[in-house]
């Protein structure tokens, strides 16, 4: 009797919190260390991230939806016009938005300013996440980094965090959850993101070809899963059967995609099944093919195919 009049009386909250910042300071990171699980790609290369993807957290007290978004960067084409829009479209949905910078900021840069200008033309609560502590000598010069930006910002609060070490990132889950609405569950408890098996198959392919090439080759490059069958589906499977599409901007990074004797795209495809093995949970057949698309990044119609659509 007592146990179910506590249940009633809990205090549950819930709601959607975008994580907006620049380029490479680790907002996809924060998301799949809350999630102990790598839901979303993570790389070293900048602009990693090209959609608005819903990550789910949740506990005991909240679920908190997060909005991975990409990069706030200045607009070189249609493909990042896209990615803009997205983050856009983000602030127009959340109930608070996760503002992330890299400990050890000095000063304010451009990238900075332009976020620093649309967080304060949006009417919507901002809480200062201090990533990459773990490379300060000292964790609490997190604060300088933090005095930075609340010059310029009225922020929540400030959380200094290490997505890679695992640090502060439950207290940051509970700060989170603080400041949510209370409500239900929105989508189910156990469900982690909401996206197809076609989009993650294609995103770790991508996140495995940005891991294994350079400069503007990572980029200039986008997965097309053109079939994807499951033993599930298909019961007269014994191993799932996905066929992908590497498009690319040039005829010399279709050269480097595939290396020496297919070397590289081999390399690309052992690395890429292998993690599609430990999300699916099935054995993988994986098929690759490389195609150019001269100039794919600034043509709407082919971001359209490819999934980028405005
Ligand atoms: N030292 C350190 N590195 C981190 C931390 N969090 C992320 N990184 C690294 O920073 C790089 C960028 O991480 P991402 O999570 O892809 O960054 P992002 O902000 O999502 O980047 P975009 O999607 O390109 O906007 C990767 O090499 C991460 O391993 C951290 O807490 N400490
Ligand atoms: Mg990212």
């Amino acid at each position: 009797m007592n146990l179910v009049k506590a249940d009633t009386n809990k205090i549950f909250k819930a709601g959607y919190v975008a994580l907006i910042g620049r380029p490479n300071v680790g907002k996809s990171s924060i998301i799949n260390s809350m999630l102990k699980e790598k839901v979303v790609a993570v790389s070293s290369k900048p602009q990693t991230t090209r959609n608005a993807i819903r990550c789910i957290y949740t506990s005991e007290n909240e679920q908190i939806i997060f909005v991975d978004t990409p990069g706030i960067h200045q607009p070189q084409h249609v493909l990042g016009e896209f990615m803009i829009q997205e983050v856009k479209d983000a602030l127009s949905q959340v109930d608070l938005i996760c503002f992330v910078v890299e400990a050890g900021d000095q000063s304010i840069g451009t990238k900075e300013e332009i976020i620093l200008n649309t967080l304060s033309s949006v009417n919507i609560p901002v809480l200062l996440v201090v990533n990459k502590v773990d490379k300060l000598s000292n964790t609490e010069f997190y604060k300088k980094t933090s005095e930075l930006y609340s010059d310029r910002l009225t922020l929540l609060e400030a959380v200094p965090v290490s997505a890679t070490k695992g640090f502060n990132i439950d207290v940051l889950a509970k700060k989170i959850g603080k400041y949510l609405p209370e409500q239900p569950c929105i989508y189910p408890e156990d469900m982690l993101m909401d996206a197809t098996e076609r989009f993650l198959a294609a995103e770790i392919i991508r996140e495995k070809i940005l891991e294994f090439t350079e400069e503007e080759v990572p980029h200039g490059v986008a997965v097309i899963v053109e079939e994807f069958k499951n033993p599930e589906e298909y019961p007269e499977l014994k191993v799932a059967e996905i066929r992908a599409t590497i498009i690319v901007d040039r005829a010399g990074q279709k050269g480097i995609i595939i290396g020496k004797n297919g070397s590289k795209l081999k390399e690309i495809g052992t690395a890429a099944r292998k993690d599609l093995v430990e999300k699916f949970g099935y054995p993988i057949f994986l098929q690759l093919w490389v195609k150019v698309k001269p100039g794919w990044r600034k043509s709407t119609v082919e971001l359209r195919k490819l999934g980028y659509s405005f």
